[in-house]
């Protein structure tokens, strides 16, 4: 087919080609949830409604797109792990970044009132996206040990924070003048000794976040067959089935990743 005059302008398309061999990581994070939790009454500090739709919208990522092997979220953010050898788009960078920001994006709407019931989305929801390449195990495996270190820092402090205010009857400015230039360890003892919360008790999907990830599933169903005399007989078939499963554990030592040996790709 001839090309027509305006052809040209397809060459002003950047070349956004990840990096080869790379972990392709697509990190997302909701616009301004800040004031979003505030007007759908998000309870604080941790919403498990909220929590759960995140979860079911990155669900819906991993089994819509191609090539997804953990996810890892906390708070109003969801980074996504594309496998190294992954092809999906060309890797292009802005095909594979929009396609999770959109995915996830309309699950959230469309899965709303699974999780939040009769109480309206008041407006709609947007999410940033950025993409990062990690050329190492070791460097993928620090990127979610950062997001998840992120969740206990924010966690911690959230939790003792909304502790003082709502059992203890500060105000925020007062809640807030009490935690300046507390420790982990200072926090802990206020928890503990003040409102006898001891806090490695929370829940560990308040904790340690969520990670997602592709488990094997042995099933065995049986099946009928037709004989070659037409009569039928029942069959036991074995057969795998893949499905997303949720984990809140810790991810930044060794057991999470010797115990699923299948989500890194080898080094080499
Ligand atoms: P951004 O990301 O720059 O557009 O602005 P924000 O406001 O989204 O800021 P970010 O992402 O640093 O912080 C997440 C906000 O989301 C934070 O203000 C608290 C809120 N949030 C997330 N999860 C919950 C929850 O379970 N309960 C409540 N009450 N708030 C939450
Ligand atoms: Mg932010
Ligand atoms: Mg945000
Ligand atoms: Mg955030
Ligand atoms: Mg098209």
């Amino acid at each position: 087919m001839a090309k027509s005059k305006f052809e040209y302008v397809r060459n002003f398309e950047a070349d956004d080609t990840c990096l080869k061999n790379c972990y392709i990581v697509v990190r997302l994070d909701g616009r301004n949830f800040h004031k979003f939790a505030e007007q759908h009454n998000f309870l604080k500090p941790n919403d498990d409604r909220a929590l759960g739709l995140m979860t079911r919208s990155a669900r819906s990522v991993m089994e819509d797109l191609d090539d997804i092997t953990i996810s890892y979220g906390q708070s109003d953010e969801f980074s996504f792990v594309f496998k190294r050898t992954s092809n999906w788009f060309k890797r292009r960078a802005s095909k594979l970044m929009t396609h999770v920001a959109s995915q996830f994006s309309s699950s959230y709407v469309f899965y709303w009132r699974d999780y939040f019931g009769d109480q309206p989305l008041l407006y709609p929801p947007g999410f940033d996206g950025r993409v990062v390449l990690y050329p190492s195990n070791r460097n993928l495996r620090d990127y979610i040990s950062w997001r998840q270190a992120d969740c206990h820092v924010n966690n911690l402090y959230n939790t003792v924070f909304w502790t003082l205010v709502q059992k203890g009857g500060l105000t925020t400015t007062q809640a807030e003048d009490r935690l300046k230039g507390t420790l982990a360890a200072d926090k802990n003892e206020i928890m503990f000794s003040e409102f006898d919360i001891n806090y490695n008790k929370e829940p560990l999907v308040h904790r340690k976040g969520t990670a997602l990830i592709w488990e094997k599933l042995e099933e065995t169903v049986t099946k009928s067959v037709k004989l070659p005399n037409e009569a039928e007989e029942e069959v036991l078939v074995t057969r795998t089935r893949r499905r997303v499963s949720a984990h809140h554990c810790d991810v930044i030592g060794d057991q999470f990743w010797e115990e699923h040996p299948n989500i890194l790709e080898d080094d080499n």
